[in-house]
């Protein structure tokens, strides 16, 4: 709950951060003005997706007439004749410098089209099928209009022109306004193949008019339309725009409505404001995260069942030391089990390989007395009898010194491997030294399970080392019965010595591994 609460607060200062930075860039990458604090204004500002809710409202803005707005944009005017509509800001800005941004169409079939679009900055709102583009007459602030056709016949139009009004002067739409137009500039934003853009600002009086064509979907190309010094302009207004339609009719689309306020550098009062704001949410996000803390504990003493439960599901997540210290255990004894059973089958390599070697010694002598003898199987190989009297020749000789020396090689892997085991199980001892306290307690599984199996694995050991134990010394006095030796340089006798020697190295390995285990056993009693 905490997590969640935590990860929510900061969010909100992520997204806070977020938009104090886009602020921040946005006004390194504008050059104009310079030194300027820039603020998006979202409450005189709306754009898609969304532009429109589902009720069909724009936040913040009232619209009318025959405007329509969707999620992407708001139809102004629509291309049907005699349309007027128009949508404002619901509330008077409370900034005295600011730049709009307007992205717009105004698009239609034919060659001409009109009347035009108006932004507007007035004291009121105007009408939404007003006499002049749609909004009223007579106004008190600044219009910047979009005026596609020429009504005056001049062969000037499409033409923007900024007209400022005291609230007095009735426009004169017959002459597109000539007369009272403050500035302006020819510029045919009509059926662009992309939206048309304008960037009106008002900062210190200077009242600046940028368009961008729409011939490109970059937003930095944008060009002068006019610059006027000395712009005074009601303290504060609304931002509405409005279209009209007459005998003849285009589409006028607007997509983007975006205000941002203008502050001097020193003068913005959300300065201030702004650290007040920071000092405000750290206390709200101490107070938040004590409110929750006092919450959990509540909820606690209140079920303490599930409190428990709680716990015992992190502690799933953690080794104790006793678990630890079994489960080194267990990985030991595996690990000398896997080595005695690999011991195993070597010594039962040894035993065949002496086997066929007997086997061909015994052949080798028949051959030489040239005698055969009746052979009697032992432990599956045919054995044969030595005829009285026989000599062991030179190659008996290297043959079995060869057989010797991969015995002694077997012995010494024999004896690194016994090395391991018993470093191994030293490691284990010392580790259970320096844990002293280490009991059998009740833990995650069941310990005398656990036990029972390694019991099992020892005994299996141990049943497996006999039972090699057995066929080593089996198999020397097998073939010392089947093969009696008369003289005393009897090959049986070093045989049987070389098999002694690796009996008792093995019945030395059992002696250690079995004290091992049964110390290791009296620790669980
Ligand atoms: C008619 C009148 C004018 C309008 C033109 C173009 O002439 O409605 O007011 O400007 O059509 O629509
Ligand atoms: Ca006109
Ligand atoms: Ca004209």
């Amino acid at each position: 709950m905490q997590t969640t609460g935590s990860k929510l607060v900061l969010q909100f200062l992520a997204f806070f951060h977020i938009f104090i930075a886009q602020n921040y860039v946005a006004a390194n990458l504008n050059p104009s003005p310079i030194g300027v604090h820039r603020r998006f204004e979202y409450k005189y500002s709306f754009k898609p997706p969304y532009l429109a809710q589902k009720d069909g409202t724009v936040p913040f803005f009232e619209y009318g007439g025959n405007a329509i707005a969707s999620s992407e944009s708001v139809r102004v005017a629509p291309s049907l004749r005699s349309q007027k509509g128009a949508i404002w800001t619901k509330t008077q800005t409370n900034f005295d410098w600011w730049e709009v941004e307007i992205v717009f169409r105004v698009t239609g079939r034919g060659r001409i089209g009109a009347d035009g679009l108006a932004f507007w900055y007035t004291t009121e709102k105007g009408d939404y099928n007003g006499p002049v583009f749609g909004s009223s007459d007579r106004w008190n602030g600044l219009a910047i209009i979009f005026d596609s056709f020429d009504n005056d016949n001049k062969h000037n139009n499409p033409y923007i022109s900024a007209v400022l009004n005291d609230g007095t002067k009735q426009y004169d739409h017959a002459n597109d306004g000539t007369t009272q137009l403050l500035s302006g500039c020819l510029r045919d934003f009509r059926n662009k193949p992309f939206p048309t853009r304008a960037r009106i600002e008002y900062y210190n009086n200077v009242l600046t008019v940028l368009i961008h064509n729409g011939m490109t979907n970059n937003n930095e190309d944008y060009e002068m339309c006019l610059r006027a010094d000395n712009v005074l302009l009601p303290k504060h207004g609304y931002f509405g725009v409005s279209a009209a339609t007459g005998g003849l009719a285009d589409d006028h689309d607007v997509f983007h409505f975006l205000t941002t306020s203008l502050h001097a550098v020193g003068q913005m009062p959300q300065d201030a404001q702004k650290v007040d704001n920071q000092e405000k949410l750290t206390q709200e996000y101490k107070e938040y995260q004590e409110k929750l803390e006092k919450q959990k504990q509540e909820y606690k003493k209140e079920h303490p069942d599930e409190a428990h439960k709680d716990e015992e599901e992190w502690e799933e997540f953690y080794e104790s030391e006793n678990q630890r210290e079994l489960r080194q255990i267990w990985q030991g004894q595996s690990q000398i089990f896997e080595h005695l059973r690999e011991l195993s089958r070597k010594v039962d390599e040894i035993i065949g390989r002496q086997e066929n070697t007997l086997s061909l010694v015994s052949r080798g002598l028949a051959v030489n007395a040239g005698a055969a003898v009746p052979s009697a199987p032992v432990a599956g190989v045919p054995q044969q009898q030595f005829p009285a009297g026989a000599t062991i020749t030179r190659p008996d000789v290297d043959l079995l010194i060869a057989n010797q020396n991969m015995l002694l090689s077997s012995i010494r892997e024999i004896r690194q491997l016994v090395g391991d085991i018993n470093v191994r199980t030293d490691s284990i001892q010392t580790n259970q030294r320096n844990a002293p306290t280490a009991q059998i307690q009740s833990t995650g599984y069941d310990v005398q399970t656990l036990i029972a199996e390694m019991r099992d694995g020892m005994n299996q050991v141990k049943q497996g080392i006999s039972h090699v134990g057995q066929r080593l010394g089996a198999s020397p006095q097998g073939a010392a019965q089947v093969a009696p030796c008369p003289t005393g340089n009897c090959v049986g006798v070093t045989l049987f010595l070389s098999v002694t020697v690796v009996q008792l190295l093995l019945v030395f390995i059992y002696n250690i591994f079995k004290n091992r285990s049964e110390a290791q056993a009296k620790k669980f009693y």
